[in-house]
């Protein structure tokens, strides 16, 4: 009897994204075919059984396939935005004075403190809808302007609420500590025991997490403070990321990696010995070029190093309303490639199994491969490097999420 497919993709162009960084896993006469919202067949056509059934076939024309792509750092979901702060720093404000003047992240925090949960969704929305609009299938949205727990717990649950209103897989990760509330009075320590003891096992508790998340940096937490952070995630066996040397190299990659973390983020001042520690441990370094760009930051990651030492590196879009207000992985590819001097290998796998990979997704999303969810994106262009090479053009034909 003919295998029977709820729906295939044929005479298209399939990037896979298998294999390592150098090769997008190219198959020019390709076709997917999906069952129950997975993938059932992704390679050539002429491969695929002539007799197959399917409620539905579509007829690419020759379009590009890659897997759905993946945002794995992004702060969608906040109160207000920070269009004034932006005016000062044309002024010559730097992101660092704005935040030590109060400014920065503490202003967004009085904002979403004050907002409702459904006025957190309604704001984050559009921010969504723009990344599924280039073909987004998972997004990670942080937590992280609360810093109280019922603050940090209704964005975490607007969060979820956003992967009800669209067809999109969203993972949320607590960042408690991100920065210190004014009602701390600058006791760092004492607001860190609240994160450890109250705030992340209520958290946990109401399974609002998928991961932990932390800033250490010289305006936010040291190492010690993070170690805290980390130890108390991995007592309620949740995974933990880092946003990481991203102003200066307190060592954070290192630290990141010896709790096994998903991901180190940022990385811009990470030296050899913090790649070779997230080598040895398979910490994935997210990049975040829309903070890099838009704070004006100068000293760039070392990708070479990376490279060099087999390090997986994603991209994303780190959306947030103070150092990367960017909702397009299209742009932020662009800008890894203009600014980091990734190749467009590196960048397109950078938003699909790389980013899977650095939010434990890899087994589910990521790549064209049978077994995971049927997530596609469907691109009028002639050649992947399209994807990359363009500024603020958006070719998608169509999204699918989970074989719809
Ligand atoms: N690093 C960043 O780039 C964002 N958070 C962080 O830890 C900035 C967040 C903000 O300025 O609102
Ligand atoms: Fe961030």
């Amino acid at each position: 009897m003919a295998e029977r497919f709820d729906r295939i993709w044929h005479n298209a162009r399939l990037a896979t994204m298998r294999g390592d960084r150098a090769d997008l896993g190219e198959i020019e006469q390709g076709l997917i075919a999906a069952r129950d919202g997975r993938i059932a067949y992704a390679g050539a056509q002429s491969d695929f059984p002539v007799d197959a059934d399917a409620v539905e076939r579509i007829d690419c024309a020759g379009r590009w396939i890659t897997p759905g792509l993946v945002d794995c750092h992004t702060h969608l979901v906040y109160g207000g935005n920070r269009a004034h702060e932006f005016e000062l720093r044309l002024q010559g404000a730097s992101y660092e004075e704005i935040a030590r003047a109060g400014g920065g992240i503490v202003s967004t925090v009085a904002a979403t403190r004050s907002a409702t949960e459904a006025e957190l969704v309604a704001g984050a929305l559009p921010r969504l809808d723009a990344l599924i609009g280039e073909g987004a299938t998972t997004v990670e949205i942080k937590s992280g302007y609360g810093l109280n727990a019922e603050t940090e717990m209704r964005q975490l649950a607007a969060a979820r609420g956003l992967g009800r209103l669209r067809p999109i897989a969203i993972r949320t990760s607590f960042l408690g500590a991100h920065a210190l509330p004014p009602e701390a009075d600058g006791d760092k320590d004492r607001y860190i025991d609240l994160v450890c003891n109250e705030m992340l096992p209520a958290v946990a508790k109401a399974g609002l997490a998928d991961a932990v998340d932390g800033f250490m940096e010289g305006i936010a937490f040291s190492g010690e403070q993070t170690a805290r952070v980390f130890a108390a995630a991995r007592a309620l066996w949740l995974p933990v990321k880092l946003h990481a040397d991203q102003l200066s190299n307190l060592g954070g990659a290192a630290l990141a990696a010896k709790f096994s973390a998903l991901s180190a983020d940022h990385l811009e001042h990470t030296d050899e010995a913090g790649a070779v520690a997230m080598a040895k441990a398979g910490t994935t370094a997210v990049l975040l070029p829309g903070a890099f760009y838009f704070i004006r930051e100068t000293q760039k990651p070392p990708v070479e190093l990376f490279r060099n030492h087999g390090v997986h590196m994603a991209l994303a879009t780190d959306c947030n309303p103070g150092s990367s207000p960017l909702t397009s992985l299209l742009l932020a590819m662009n800008m890894g490639a203009t600014l980091f001097r990734m190749t467009v290998a590196e960048c397109l796998a950078g938003v699909t199994r790389e980013g899977a990979r650095a939010l434990g997704l890899l087994a589910e999303t990521g790549t064209l491969e049978v077994g995971k969810r049927c997530d596609l994106a469907i691109w009028d262009i002639e050649r992947p490097a399209e994807l990359v090479y363009r500024i603020g053009f958006n070719p998608l034909h169509r999204r699918v999420w989970r074989g719809q």
